[in-house]
């Protein structure tokens, strides 16, 4: 029962989907028995709609997810450029893939993920305080202006990734959300220290857990008691000294969806800890047995929180909740994508980001075989550890034909992206190589 959420897609038009997947089974098949790859492979890049103004057919699986986005159609709503809806109630928007080419996601253009259906639409500053309360020798109730004025600012670039981003590619599939590659971003937050404000407030010993509470409501799962989202650490946790309520994102207040006035930063850790809206900060004496800590967002206590479908089946898998997990290290390539028509001989640049929440990334590589032949990719500016770095790697298709795309990345603890991809029953922790199929054409 974690992150379980409809898709929400809009009922399909059958013939449409017959003649999109026919054409992009035919394409593959073709192109792969030349290559000797598998006809699965290719159907994972066949098809890219990086432009279009309708939905793309639902898609129902039981394979994976064959396209980098997720399915939706491009929607609208306040503060965000078009992004892709997974569902509109609770809210969930996914970033399409060309912004993937820059280290920073453009506040308009990052993704949305709520669990309840009362999101916030205005908050009044006037009104709005975050309380800290609990077990602390003084509780206090800070306005805006409080944060702005009697805290150090510090910043910290670091990606915000959604537990469940890229689940459409877990076969089997598992419920949940079914996010394509772009429930993620890279940001850079500004706001005050936890330490900083827990200082002020003066934890007491009896402090067990510290919880964190948002401005959204509404019925979650039924039975669990889940009307709101809240989110817990263990005061000995080392999340806790590097987290930030951020105030601005990217230079610019909050956008109302991602979290205004006030949200938390947990850098490296997945985005289910960064609780939005931001207004109740609870020093628990007990450990926290709500559903959200409880019961969702938990991994197989395994060494990469891998398991099988029949070992949960047997009841063998012990679960625990994915704050202990740092991110796994992956990279992204933007472009080329499934729509790029490439010429023999024309040289090309390809782009992407990388990033890893275990440690900086420090190589990043390339490959036009599918992975049996890698070379270095040249990485940008350096932002920090927990940033979105960009790499791009010159090449020159010589021939006509089809090329596998892939890159990969290593992070500074030696930590580098498999070529094949995990299961557990959450749907979580996708770091697998991501490979592009480039057809070249002939120059005359
Ligand atoms: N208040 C609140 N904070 C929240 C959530 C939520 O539902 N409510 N969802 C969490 C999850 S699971 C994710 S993936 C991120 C999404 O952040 P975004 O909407 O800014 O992309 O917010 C986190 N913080
Ligand atoms: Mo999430």
């Amino acid at each position: 029962m974690r992150d379980k959420d409809s898709t929400g897609n809009n009922p399909t038009d059958a013939s449409r989907r017959a003649l999109l997947r026919g054409a992009g089974m035919g394409a593959a098949g073709l192109a792969f028995a030349g290559l000797g790859l598998g006809a699965g492979m290719g159907r994972a890049s066949a098809a890219v709609a990086s432009q279009t103004g309708t939905a793309m057919p639902a898609y129902v699986g039981p394979e994976a997810n064959p396209y980098w986005n997720s399915i939706g159609p491009y929607v609208n709503f306040p503060q965000k450029l078009p992004l892709l809806r997974l569902t509109d109630r609770p809210v969930q928007l996914e970033t399409p893939r060309h912004y993937f080419a820059s280290a920073f996601t453009p506040n308009e253009a990052m993704f949305v993920r709520y669990h309840l259906p009362g999101e916030p639409n205005s908050v009044d500053l006037a009104k709005w305080r975050l309380k800290v309360e609990g077990q602390v020798e003084s509780p206090l109730s800070l306005t805006f202006a409080d944060l702005l004025n009697d805290y150090e600012p510090h910043d910290v670039a670091a990606v915000l990734q959604c537990s469940g981003n890229s689940r459409s590619y877990f076969t089997p599939r598992v419920g949940g959300g079914q996010w394509g590659n772009g429930a993620i971003g890279n940001a850079k937050w500004t706001g005050v220290r936890l330490r900083d404000v827990l200082e002020k407030a003066g934890v007491t010993k009896g402090a067990v857990q510290i919880q964190f509470q948002g401005l959204d409501f509404g019925k979650g799962p039924a039975g669990y008691g889940s009307h709101a989202f809240l989110k817990s650490w263990d005061m000995d946790d080392p999340a806790l000294d590097e987290a930030i309520i951020a105030y601005a994102m990217n230079d610019a207040p909050m956008p109302m969806l991602n979290g205004f006035p006030t949200r938390m930063v947990f850098p490296g850790k997945f985005a289910t800890y960064w609780v939005k809206h931001v207004s109740w900060i609870r020093l628990l004496d007990h450990e926290d047995t709500n559903f959200w800590m409880a019961k969702a967002y938990k991994i197989p206590d395994t060494p990469d929180g891998a398991t099988t479908p029949e070992a949960v089946k047997n009841g063998d898998v012990n679960m625990v909740p994915i704050g202990v997990a740092d991110m796994p290290v992956r990279s992204f390539m933007a472009t080329p994508d499934g729509a790029t028509k490439a010429v023999a001989g024309m040289p090309l640049t390809a782009r992407g980001v990388a990033f890893s929440g275990t440690g900086p990334v420090t190589k990043v590589e390339f490959s036009t075989d599918g992975g049996q032949n890698w070379r270095e990719a040249t990485l940008g500016t350096d932002h920090g550890p927990y940033s979105f770095r960009e790499w791009h790697a010159d090449f020159t298709p010589d021939k006509p034909g089809q090329y596998m795309l892939a890159v990969r990345a290593t992070d500074a603890k030696g930590h580098v992206q498999p070529k094949d991809g995990l299961w557990n029953p959450g749907g979580y922790l996708w770091n697998k190589i991501e490979q592009q199929q480039l057809t070249v054409g002939p120059a005359a």
